[in-house]
């Protein structure tokens, strides 16, 4: 008997690791659904669901088998959203009288009961089909934000940093995976980009990761990573709630931070141009002026969002 129970324990164990393996921290993987999944309760519209699940090289879900209709309503009872629908992949988008997923599946070969209202609804409009934690379907207003969810099905080749193509590659000198954005945005759309790839900017926790950080990018000044000042006068603190020097870096630029031109400048960042220096703490604008960021994966920190 003992030996029996060690071996289904051996094979669950196997089978987590063969079929569990992650795709992304912030997914989940649902065995019956046959992939991952990933619930957003902040309603927005459906061409910015789509892009936000295509920016984690993922589709917008849509009810493709009974499985993964039992997984989204799973899911969306289980964030209590239970009466308000959240968006399909099914759409008209492309052409009035033809609905079909974002995977490019008819309508017609879903499992929808011909009886469902959807049929008897005004399919000239332009539409997009939500569902409900019943699992029952509407057409709703493209525009109209809903919540939504992202599917990635199985068998997506994997690295440490998660799916091979993601951008992101790990560095054994601080145990994280970054990203250098070589875009120039505010520090909170960096701090957006990162969290939606189930990363966080950057937080440099030693001399060695803020100059691994600032040596991925260079620019004019400096590139953001993840802190930023409170209250007046200015206490600093990192996107997981540390004082820079319990997160265990905090050496300024010589005069930083500065409030450069009397601009409030609450946001974090490095120097990242090797004449001015590299790697040394700066301060920010966190709105006025645009800068390029760095996201990381640490593997290590129970802090970070991944873990
Ligand atoms: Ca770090
Ligand atoms: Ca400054």
């Amino acid at each position: 008997m003992a030996n029996y129970l060690l071996t289904i324990g051996i094979l669950f164990v196997l089978h987590q690791l063969t079929h569990c393996h992650l795709f992304r921290q912030d997914y989940h993987f649902d065995e019956g659904a046959g992939g991952w999944l990933k619930f957003n309760p902040i309603p927005v519209t459906w061409d910015e669901a789509v892009l936000s699940c295509l920016n984690d090289e993922a589709m917008l879900a849509s009810p493709l088998d009974k499985e993964l209709v039992k997984a989204l309503s799973a899911i969306m009872v289980c964030h209590e959203v239970t009466t308000t629908p959240m968006f399909t992949g099914i759409s008209n988008v492309y052409a009035n009288s033809e609905y079909q997923t974002i995977e490019g599946i008819p309508i017609s070969n879903l499992c929808i009961p011909w009886n469902s209202p959807l049929y008897k609804e005004n399919m000239l409009n332009q539409s997009c089909i939500a569902m409900k934690a019943d699992g029952t379907l509407s057409a709703v207003s493209c525009s109209d934000p809903h919540p939504f969810a992202c599917y990635k099905k199985a068998g997506i080749e994997q690295g440490k940093c998660g799916p091979v193509n993601n951008g992101f590659k790990f560095d054994d000198r601080t145990g994280s995976c970054y990203k250098a954005v070589n875009r120039e945005v505010t520090w909170s759309e960096g701090f957006m980009i990162c969290a939606r790839a189930g990363a966080h900017l950057a937080v440099a926790n030693s001399e060695i990761e803020a100059q691994v950080s600032s040596g991925r990018l260079s620019c004019q000044v400096s590139i953001n990573i993840g802190f930023r000042a409170w209250g007046e006068p200015r206490t600093w603190m990192t996107i997981h709630g540390q004082s820079l020097n319990d997160a265990g870096y905090a050496k300024w630029f010589p005069g930083e931070p500065n409030n450069y031109m009397n601009n409030p400048e609450w946001c974090g960042s490095l120097m990242a141009n090797s004449k001015k220096g590299d790697g040394i703490l700066n301060d920010s604008t966190c709105s006025l002026y645009a800068y390029k960021f760095i996201c990381e994966i640490d593997l290590n920190n129970k802090s970070s969002p991944n873990h």
